[in-house]
């Protein structure tokens, strides 16, 4: 008899995750092999969205009694973001690109974990290396997350391979760039009010003393957006800024398109500390930084000027 394997991810898939799902599935199945696809929780928006357009159905596995002999899981790495129904000693295999990784929750896995911008990436090379040529649906939408991923190849995670495989993607079908558009311009559109985006983020960082807190959105058209929204930004800003007491207040705007950012801040406290630390000018509360840069990137930033700051004082007195 043959072997039933399921291919997954963890629960609630984003677009990578939902692209190595249904791409590897074909490449197994292209291999001879019996393979199952699944999702488990509710796609992300994104992935949701590009699935719709192209016309891809997984089937979802959240009320299904399983009963595979091994599990493949992609863009995940640890047991505690998977569905309950998945038994972490049937995986066989994990692929996925992020460098904290519980891997010893899969004792019987064949682990491959690479620094690459997106997991996308590791299945399109996995068709190029047996020489397989993959449906225009599953090209696109691998595509599609390699691009999401690293913000069309502006974000510090892009690596050579990245770029190497989406061109390769790109090659074969000739892959428009409207999809891109479309799902950049999907995922653009604000659903919710300023104070509910801010609300939904709210929380802050310590840094010697002083609280930190910082609010981001990923769209395209941010000029627009900005110039839209700038009083409503500005107001919850300094409500948010004085109710909860914070030194440096913070909203961080990505243009995916255009590849940069725009920031702006509660008060002179917040622009004074964000000036510093990413050495930025601003203009009525306005700063624009010319390349990409996450969150998670700028409050390594803030912390280091605040230290040094802090330690200077100290000199001084
Ligand atoms: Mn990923």
């Amino acid at each position: 008899m043959t072997e039933k394997i399921l291919v997954t991810d963890a629960l609630d898939p984003d677009l990578d995750g939902t692209a190595c799902i249904v791409a590897y599935s074909e490449f197994l199945r292209a291999k001879g092999q019996s393979i199952e696809t699944l999702i488990f929780g509710t796609p992300q928006e994104e992935s949701a969205f590009v699935l719709e357009k192209l016309g891809i159905e997984i089937p979802n596995g959240d009320d299904l009694n399983l009963d595979f002999d091994q599990i493949i899981l992609v863009d995940t790495s640890g047991a505690r973001w998977l569905s309950k129904k998945i038994d972490p000693a049937k995986v066989c295999e994990v692929i996925d690109h992020r460098e904290v990784a519980d891997t010893g929750d899969f004792p019987n896995a064949k682990i491959q974990l690479e620094m690459v911008g997106s997991c996308a990436t590791l299945i399109a090379e996995k068709f190029i290396a047996a020489k397989i040529v993959p449906s225009e649906k599953s090209a696109i939408i691998l595509y599609a997350a390699i691009i999401s991923n690293t913000i069309n190849f502006k974000n510090k995670v892009t690596t050579k391979r990245d770029k190497k495989a989406a061109k390769w993607l790109v090659d074969l079908y000739g892959i428009s760039d409207e999809i891109i558009h479309q799902m950049f311009e999907y995922k653009s559109d604000v659903k919710l009010s300023i104070k509910q985006i801010f609300q939904s983020q709210i929380g802050c960082h310590t840094f010697v003393d002083k609280k930190v807190s910082t609010f981001q959105l990923e769209i395209i058209g941010v000029k627009e957006f900005i110039t839209n929204n700038l009083n409503e930004i500005k107001k919850e800003l300094i409500l948010i800024a004085a109710n909860e007491d914070y030194f440096c207040t913070l909203f961080t705007c990505v243009d995916i398109e255009l590849g940069n950012n725009t920031f702006v801040v509660a008060d002179k406290k917040s622009e004074d500390v964000v000036a510093g630390a990413l050495g930025v000018e601003f203009k009525n509360g306005i700063a624009h930084y010319p390349h990409v840069i996450m969150r998670k990137e700028i409050l390594p930033k803030i912390k280091n000027y605040l230290e040094n700051r802090s330690l200077d004082s100290l000199e001084m007195t």
